[in-house]
C-alpha cells in the first residue's frame, strides 16, 4: 500500500482553495476513486510521492516526458536559459531554432505559430481554418479532445467523458452550433455530413491517434479517406497532434501514417514539461495570421524562452536517434505482457497501443471508437488501477486515457509491471 498522510493533508488544504483541489479536473481521480496524491520530485520513468513512495510512471506528465523526468539536458538548458531572464515579449533566438526543428520534423508544416498550451493551439487552427477557407463549419469526432474552447468542448473526450457531462456548462448552443460531431472511423459518417454541407463546411479536426476516451486507432485507409474528401471539397484537414506529435515518430502520426495535413497542433513534447502549444501549415495558409494577415491570434508568453529552451532540449535528443525504436519495442512488451496477464487471470482486455502509447479496455470487443470504448468495464477499471498503485505502478487514473511509455522505462521495468498486473488481475 502507498502512504498517503501527507498528501492527505496536502489535499484538504488544496480543497479550501482550488476547485476540486486540482488544477486540471483529471488529476482528481474522480474516474477512479480515492483521494489523488502529491508529487514534488520525479527522475527517469519514476515519481516520488510526498510521502516518500515511488512509483513506475505511465502518465509522463501526459505526454511531454518522452525521455523520462528531469533529463539532464532538459534541466540543464532550463537553468541556463533562466539565469539570463524568464520572459522578454521581444522575440529571442530560442524561437527561430524552435521553429526551425518543428518545421524540419513534421512534413507538413512551413511555419508554425508557437502558443502556451495545446488548447490555444486547436482554437487557433480552427480560427484560421474559417478565416482562410471563409466558411463556418468544423468536423470533430467524438471522444477526440481539442482542449476545452468553447467550441470543441462537444461530446470530448479525457476529462469531459469521465464527468459525464460531455457538453460542459456555459458553453451557449450557440457556439457549438457550427460544429459537427461525427463516431470517429465511419467513412459514411464523414461522406454525409459532406453531402449535407456542400461547400460549408470549413475543416475536420482529428486526433490521427486518438488518445483522449483511452487510445484506438484509425482504421486501415480511414486517415487518408480524411485527407481526400476534404481536398475535394475545399475544406482543411487539422492533425491534432498535441499528444502524437513528436510521440509516435519524430514526425509525429503524420509521418508515421503517410498523410500530408493542412494544419498540424502541437504541445506537451516540444515544451519539454513546460507550458507550450504550437500549430502550422502550409506558408498560404499560416500568412493569414495577424499581422500579416486577418486571422488575429497573440500570447504573451508564446514562444517563452524557458519553454522553448527545455522544448528544444527534448527534441534534440530525439533527433539523435535511437529512441522511436526503443519506444516501440517496450510498447509491444508492455502490450503482450499486459495481455498475458489478463488470459492467465481468465480477465477480458484488449489492449491498443501504438508506439509508447497505449490502453487496456476491460472488455473482450475490440475497440475503434468511443461507442466501443464506453463498453469497457469502467468499475473492473478503478479495481485495476488502485492494485497497481499499491504494487508501485501509477496508470492513467481514467479509463478514458492513453498510457505512456518514456525512455527511461527499461523492460525491467515493463516486465515488473506485467507482473503486477499478473497479481493485481487475480484480485479482480
Ligand atoms: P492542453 O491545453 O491541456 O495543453 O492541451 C489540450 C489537448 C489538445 N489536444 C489533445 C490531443 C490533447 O490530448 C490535449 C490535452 N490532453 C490531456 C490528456 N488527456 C491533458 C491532461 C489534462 O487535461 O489535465
Amino acid at each position: 500500500m502507498i502512504s498517503r498522510a501527507k498528501s492527505e493533508a496536502l489535499f484538504a488544504e488544496a480543497l479550501n482553495h482550488i476547485p476540486g483541489g486540482v488544477n486540471s479536473p483529471v488529476r482528481a481521480f474522480r474516474a477512479v476513486g480515492g483521494q489523488p496524491f502529491f508529487v514534488n520530485k520525479a527522475k527517469g520513468c519514476r515519481v516520488t510521492t510526498v510521502d516518500g513512495d515511488e512509483l513506475i510512471d505511465y502518465v509522463g506528465t501526459w505526454g511531454p516526458a518522452i525521455l523520462g523526468h528531469a533529463h539532464p539536458k532538459i534541466i540543464k538548458a532550463v537553468q541556463d536559459t533562466a539565469a539570463h531572464g524568464t520572459s522578454f515579449g521581444i522575440p529571442n533566438p530560442l524561437e527561430v531554432t524552435m521553429a526551425k526543428l518543428i518545421c524540419a520534423s513534421a512534413p507538413s508544416v512551413h511555419k508554425v505559430r508557437m502558443t502556451n498550451s495545446g488548447t490555444e493551439a486547436c482554437m487557433s487552427a480552427i480560427r484560421l481554418a474559417r478565416g482562410f477557407t471563409k466558411r463556418e463549419k468544423i468536423i470533430k469526432f467524438d471522444g477526440c479532445y481539442h482542449g476545452h474552447t468553447d467550441s470543441l468542448l462537444v461530446r470530448a473526450g479525457s476529462g469531459a467523458l469521465t464527468f459525464g457531462n460531455p457538453d460542459s456548462a456555459g458553453v451557449p448552443a450557440a457556439f457549438t452550433q457550427h460544429t459537427i460531431v461525427l463516431p470517429y472511423n465511419d467513412v459514411d459518417a464523414v461522406k454525409a455530413a459532406f453531402a449535407a454541407n456542400p461547400g460549408q463546411i470549413a475543416g475536420i479536426i482529428v486526433e490521427p491517434v486518438p488518445g483522449n476516451a483511452g487510445l484506438y486507432l484509425p482504421k486501415p485507409g480511414y486517415l487518408e479517406f480524411l485527407s481526400q474528401i476534404t481536398t475535394q471539397d475545399g475544406a482543411l484537414l487539422i492533425f491534432d497532434e498535441v499528444m502524437t506529435g513528436f510521440r509516435l515518430a519524430l514526425g509525429g502520426a503524420q509521418q508515421r501514417f503517410g498523410i500530408t495535413p493542412d494544419l498540424s497542433c502541437f504541445g506537451k513534447i516540444i515544451g519539454g514539461g513546460l507550458p507550450v502549444g504550437a500549430f502550422g501549415g502550409r506558408a498560404e495558409i499560416m500568412d493569414c495570421l495577424a499581422p500579416l494577415g486577418p486571422v488575429y491570434q497573440a500570447g504573451t508568453l508564446s514562444g517563452n524562452p524557458l519553454a522553448m529552451a527545455a522544448g528544444i532540449a527534448n527534441l534534440e535528443e530525439l533527433q539523435m536517434g535511437g529512441a522511436y525504436g526503443q519506444l516501440e519495442e517496450l510498447g509491444q512488451q508492455l502490450a503482450e505482457g499486459m495481455s498475458s496477464a489478463a488470459k492467465a487471470a481468465n480477465i477480458p482486455l484488449t489492449v491498443n497501443h501504438c508506439g509508447s502509447m497505449f490502453c487496456g479496455y476491460f472488455t473482450s470487443e475490440p475497440v475503434w471508437n468511443l461507442a466501443d470504448a464506453m463498453k469497457a468495464d469502467r468499475e473492473r477499471f478503478k479495481k485495476f488501477f488502485h492494485g497497481m498503485l499499491n504494487e508501485g505502478v501509477y496508470l492513467a487514473p481514467s479509463q478514458f486515457e492513453s498510457g505512456f511509455i518514456s525512455v527511461a522505462h527499461t523492460p525491467a521495468d515493463i516486465e515488473a509491471t506485467a507482473s503486477a498486473a499478473a497479481k493485481v488481475m487475480k484480485s479482480l
